[in-house]
C-alpha cells in the first residue's frame, strides 16, 4: 500500500466529464509534477489548472485534494475531472504512470479504504451492490449496507459472543467450581438467542440473490399463444427497462426490467414442442434452461381453448419455483373451464393490471426481506451459517454437561465467524474473491 495508484473512476466512454483519481503517498508529488502553476494544497479545496505532459499542454482539469486520512481510501488522494474524452484520459492516466503511480486494480480503492479501517467488508461489498444494483430494492438494501446496518448488528453479536467468552473463561479459571444453575441458564439463553439472531440474518441470502442477480421471470407455453406480445406487454406496464439486449439465439430473448422495485430479468422463450430442425432443437434447448434458471413460470394459454389443450410443464417445478398460469387472447372468448383462470388479452389489454397485481404479489413473497433491509451475500450466508452452528454445538456440548474448555471452543470458532463477515479476520483469497467483483477506479 506504498505505491500510489491511479485511475479512471467514470465509464471509458465520450461524455461531458471524466474523473481519475489517485490514491497513496505521492498523489500531491506527481500531480505536481504536471503543473505549470503550482498549487497550495488544501483539503476538500478545488483547483483549475491546466495538465502538462512535459511541453505539450493535455487539458484543464478541476483538481480536488483529499487529505490523509480523510478521504475515501485514508490515504492523500486527488481527484482530476478532465474532460471526458478517453483518448484524453488515457494521456493523463500515462503522464502519472511514466512518473511513478500505478494502475489501480479492480476494487483497489476500496480495498485499501478497508485496510484503512474506513469500512468494514459489509460495507466495502455493499459499495460494489450499489454501483451495480439494477431497482429501486437492491439500491434501497444496498444504501442500508453500506451505511453499516449489517456491521452493527454483527458488532452486536460479537459484544455478546466476547461476554460469554469471557464468561466461559472464568468457569476455565476454576474447574472445581460447579456453575451456578441460574448463570448457567442465562447462558444458554444467550447463546440460543444469538445462533437464532444469526440464522435470521442468514436466512434473507436467498432475498440478497434475488435482489443482486434479478428475479428471473420465464414465459413458457405453447408457440402462438402469445409469449412473445406478453412479454413486450409486461415490459410497458413496467416502463422501467434498464437494457433490453438480444438472447444467445434469436429464440430465447431476455430484458431487465423492474416490477414495483425489484430487479425483473424477463425471458421470452421458444416454448417447448418437439423441434425437427437442429436450430430450433438448440433453441428448445435453451428454453428448458431458461425454465430451470426460472423463479417465476409465467405459464401462457389460450383462453377460448379448454385446458387440456396446454399441458403445464413436463418437468415438475423446482422447490422454489413459482407457477403463475396465464391465460392470453381472452377478447376471443373464454373456455367455461376456464372462468377461475387469469385471463388477459394483450391487444385489449384486459387482465393486464390483475397480471402485474399477482407478479408483484409472487415476487414480494419471494424477496420477504428486502423490506426489512437485509439481504445478506453467499460469503456472508455462509458465515453466518458456520457460526450458528458452533453456536448450535456450543449449547447442545452445555447443556450435556461436557467440560468447558468444549463449549468454550465453538464460542471462539463462532466468534471468529461473525468477525469473517465483517473482515475482522480474513484471509488474502476472502478478499481477492470480494474485490475481484468491483470495476477498475472503485
Ligand atoms: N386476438 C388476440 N391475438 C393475440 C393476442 N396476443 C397475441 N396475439 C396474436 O397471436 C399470435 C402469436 O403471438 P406471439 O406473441 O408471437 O406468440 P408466441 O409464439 O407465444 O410468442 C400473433 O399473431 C399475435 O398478434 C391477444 O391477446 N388477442
Ligand atoms: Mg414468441
Amino acid at each position: 500500500m506504498n505505491d500510489t495508484i491511479a485511475a479512471l473512476a467514470t465509464p471509458a466512454a465520450p461524455a461531458a466529464l471524466a474523473v481519475i483519481r489517485v490514491s497513496g503517498p505521492r498523489s500531491r508529488e506527481i500531480t505536481d509534477l504536471l503543473l505549470r502553476k503550482p498549487v497550495r494544497w488544501h483539503p476538500q479545496k478545488a483547483w483549475h489548472r491546466e495538465i502538462w505532459d512535459g511541453a505539450e499542454r493535455l487539458d484543464d482539469v478541476v483538481l480536488l485534494y483529499w487529505q490523509q486520512p480523510r478521504s475515501y481510501t485514508g490515504e492523500e488522494m486527488i481527484e482530476v475531472s478532465c474532460h471526458g474524452n478517453p483518448l484524453l484520459v488515457d494521456r493523463i492516466l500515462a503522464a502519472y504512470f511514466t512518473r511513478g503511480a500505478r494502475a489501480a486494480l479492480p476494487g483497489e480503492f476500496t480495498q485499501r479504504a478497508f485496510l484503512h479501517g474506513k469500512l468494514d467488508l459489509t460495507q466495502a461489498e455493499a459499495i460494489a451492490d450499489l454501483i451495480h444494483a439494477g431497482s429501486l430494492r437492491s439500491l434501497t438494501v444496498a444504501q442500508e449496507m453500506k451505511e453499516g446496518r449489517l456491521g452493527r448488528v454483527l458488532a452486536g453479536a460479537r459484544t455478546t459472543l466476547l461476554e460469554l467468552v469471557a464468561h466461559a473463561e472464568a468457569f476455565l479459571d476454576f474447574p472445581e467450581e460447579d456453575i451456578d444453575p441460574e448463570v448457567g441458564a442465562g447462558m444458554l439463553h444467550r447463546i440460543d438467542r444469538l445462533r437464532d439472531e444469526l440464522l435470521g440474518l442468514a436466512g434473507s441470502a436467498p432475498t440478497g440473490r434475488l435482489l443482486r442477480e434479478g428475479i428471473v421471470v420465464v414465459l413458457a407455453g405453447r408457440p402462438n399463444v402469445g409469449k412473445s406480445s406478453l412479454f413486450n406487454a409486461i415490459l410497458r406496464q413496467s416502463r422501467a427497462i434498464v437494457s433490453p439486449h438480444p438472447g444467445t439465439t434469436r429464440d430465447t430473448i431476455e430484458s431487465l426490467c423492474q416490477i414495483h422495485g425489484f430487479p425483473v430479468r424477463l425471458i421470452d422463450t421458444a416454448g417447448h414442442r418437439t423441434a425437427e430442425h437442429p436450430v430450433e432443437a438448440e433453441g428448445v434447448r435453451r428454453a428448458e434452461e431458461a425454465l430451470r434458471s426460472a423463479d417465476i413460470i409465467l405459464h401462457v394459454s389460450v383462453a377460448p381453448e379448454p385446458p387440456e389443450a396446454d399441458p403445464v410443464s413436463r418437468a415438475p417445478l423446482l422447490p422454489h419455483q413459482r407457477l403463475l398460469l396465464v391465460a392470453n387472447k381472452g377478447d376471443l372468448g373464454i373456455h367455461p373451464e376456464r372462468r377461475s383462470q387469469l385471463c388477459v388479452s394483450t391487444l385489449t389489454r384486459q387482465g393486464l393490471p390483475e397480471l402485474d397485481r399477482l407478479l408483484h404479489q409472487e415476487i414480494a413473497s419471494l424477496a420477504p426481506d428486502a423490506s426489512t433491509g437485509s439481504a445478506v451475500n453467499a460469503r456472508q450466508e455462509a458465515a453466518l451459517r458456520r457460526a450458528a452452528a458452533a453456536l448450535e454445538r456450543a449449547s447442545a456440548a452445555f447443556r450435556a454437561g461436557l467440560a468447558c474448555e468444549l463449549w468454550c471452543l465453538e464460542l471462539r470458532t463462532a466468534l471468529q465467524a461473525v468477525g469473517e463477515v465483517m473482515g475482522a479476520v480474513t484471509s488474502e483469497e476472502v478478499l481477492d474473491e470480494v474485490f475481484r467483483r468491483f470495476c477498475i477506479g472503485k
